[in-house]
């Protein structure tokens, strides 16, 4: 069997119904398989797409997202989705052609070292220089991308190996003998943990992306309701613990509420499921949960007192942590700490989050509101970054997990549009809206051409500001209002709707917005629409760069 037939085989061995990407020189024995094989390929109009496609199938579906890229120029236009993918623990494999094996390393056409290039932002990557390894390679790849912590993984196939005869055997199991993860807790740990929890009188659980990708949610509402514990979730775990859940306390640090904040400043306990203590979560170190003992649960055990230095470690699957813990603490007489509930929740009354609604220009925070409201909470939401992604993070509730896809760790700009699109094809009968900034749309607005072409219903709800709002935002607040770099002139957005077939709609007035959200939904295939709100609006409550996270400036009641 040829390599190109080997690499099919393979995939379709991994139940790959689907592949995003792109081809080129370097791809074409590839391409000719693929022509009459069951997989889906969806061409995307841009590498990065089809990498933050499969990325967005990947989170949406807890499945291995794959995408495909040529040699060259078309292995370097993945890397931006393989870095976003690493940064958030997404499984993901990318193939990338290669130039024949006799030139590499010779500046050969359309060359790039794309291993050595990726080799940070990958959790393992391969160049196959025999078609007799291809099968196993694949195999590999595959596991090490679900298994354990996430992430992306490269497999780097030249042309020739494509055009190789060798055998097809595809391993039925691996044997890694340096990668073994843990997945259960160490039960001496777990006890250690529970006694702490016992005796704390305040606790507060921040829950990570962890969470999600373990599938822990029903297991972490358990034991937070049996503890009665309140619960703040990271942008990563949005949607782990449920955004309406009366023990929610919303998204902690840099734009989470006061009162999650608050909780966590006057917190005993903290116990972190799956959560890695990202800056924008923790803001000045130092002052991060200074009353508070640390449990720290996550499957990573570099990610074990990287950034906090914890009290007690549990290394393993989060899932099946809180599974042992809760079969520990069955027949306990849990000491019901009311007296911080009511403090916490006398913070949440008190510190809302809240907006000035305006009688005449579009606030952001209504529209996402409205498709709230609208969609009853039901929608994969998927966002770009900047002040739109905060927006919709706070005033979109997620009950659900993996119904929330955005970059947290990068923070890519363009992020937004291709994963809707690979959520959408992964989902295709839920509603899936990409909430975006007219700056993050045209890094990836090419990709109307994909929707149009597959009918793809991705809704596209822009917040146009006319800038490049969160750095406006900084600028504002930090930097005097020179707004150095960050005014944007904008094109018509449903003229260029219209140019790639799609539906598109400019609201311009807040007493449209129920009708256009109503008009929007009802349309079955792909939409762009542009929202122009008021251009200077910020979003509240901010941490300053660097500060405590209890010393937040705006939004308060
Ligand atoms: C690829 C990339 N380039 C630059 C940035 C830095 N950055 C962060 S937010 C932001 C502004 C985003 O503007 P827009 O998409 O219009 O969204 P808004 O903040 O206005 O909602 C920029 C430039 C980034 N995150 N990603």
């Amino acid at each position: 069997m040829k390599g190109a037939k080997i690499f099919i085989e393979s995939l379709l061995k991994e139940d790959v119904k689907v592949l995003f990407g792109y081809p080129g020189g370097a791809l074409l024995p590839i391409f000719d398989f693929l022509y009459d094989s069951p997989i889906k390929f969806f061409l995307t109009r841009h590498e990065q797409a089809a990498a933050h496609a499969a990325d967005g199938y990947a989170r949406s579906t807890g499945k291995v997202g794959v995408c495909i890229a040529t040699s060259g120029p078309g292995a370097t236009n993945l890397v931006t989705g393989i870095a976003t993918a690493y940064m958030d623990s997404v499984p993901m494999v990318a193939f990338t052609g290669q130039v024949k094996t006799s030139l590499i390393g010779n500046d050969a056409f359309q060359e790039a070292d794309v291993t050595g290039v990726t080799r940070s932002i990958t959790k393992y990557n391969y160049l196959v220089k025999d078609a007799g390894q291809l099968a196993s390679t694949i195999k590999e790849a595959f596991y090490l991308a679900r298994t354990g912590r996430p992430g992306p993984v490269l497999v780097d196939i030249p042309v020739d190996v494509q055009l190789q005869d060798t055998s097809f055997n595809y391993p039925k199991d691996i044997d890694l003998r340096s990668y073994k993860p843990t997945y259960y807790g160490h039960p001496g740990q777990i006890k250690k943990a529970l006694k702490l929890i016992y005796s704390s009188k305040k606790p507060v659980i921040i829950a990570g992306g962890g969470v999600v990708i373990s599938g822990a949610s029903r297991e972490l509402v358990h034991f937070a309701e049996k503890l009665n514990i309140p619960v703040t979730t990271t942008l990563m775990g949005l949607g782990g613990f449920p955004g309406t859940h009366p023990l929610s306390l919303g998204m902690p640090g840099m734009h989470g509420t006061v009162y999650a904040n608050m909780a966590i400043t006057e917190s005993d306990l903290l116990i972190s499921v799956g959560c890695r203590f990202d800056d924008r979560v923790t803001g000045r170190v130092d002052a991060f949960a200074p009353e508070a003992k640390i449990i720290h649960i996550d499957i990573d055990p570099t990610s074990i007192s990287k950034n906090i230095k914890v009290d007690i470690p549990i290394v393993g699957d989060v899932k099946n942590i809180l599974g042992q813990m809760l079969e520990e603490i069955e027949n306990k007489k849990i000491q019901n700490p009311s007296t911080w509930i009511k403090r916490v929740n006398e913070f949440k009354k008190s510190h809302p989050l809240v907006y000035k609604k305006d009688s005449k220009a579009i606030k952001p925070q209504n529209v996402v509101e409205e498709f709230y409201l609208q969609t009853k909470g039901k929608a994969i939401i998927v966002t770009e970054v900047g002040q739109n992604q905060m927006w919709a993070a706070q005033f979109y509730r997620i009950d659900e997990p993996r119904n929330f896809l955005s970059s947290g760790g990068l923070g890519t700009m363009g992020y937004g549009f291709p994963a809707a699109i690979g959520a959408k094809v992964g989902n295709p009968d839920r509603i899936v809206l990409n909430v975006a900034g007219d700056g993050s749309i045209q890094m990836n607005i090419q990709e109307l051409a994909t929707v149009s072409t597959y009918d793809i219903g991705v809704k596209n709800i822009i917040l146009n500001n006319s800038y490049l709002g969160m750095v406006r935002q900084w600028q504002e607040l930090f930097y005097k209002r020179r707004y150095s770099g960050t005014p944007l002139k904008n094109p018509d957005f449903v003229k260029i709707a219209s140019g790639y077939g799609v539906k598109g709609i400019k609201v311009t007035k807040s007493s449209d917005v129920k009708k256009a959200v109503k008009e929007i939904l009802s349309h079955k295939g792909p939409v762009i629409a542009d929202f122009v709100i008021e251009e200077e609006e910020n979003v509240f409550p901010m941490v300053p760069a660097g500060e405590a996270i209890n010393r937040m400036i705006g939004g308060m009641a």
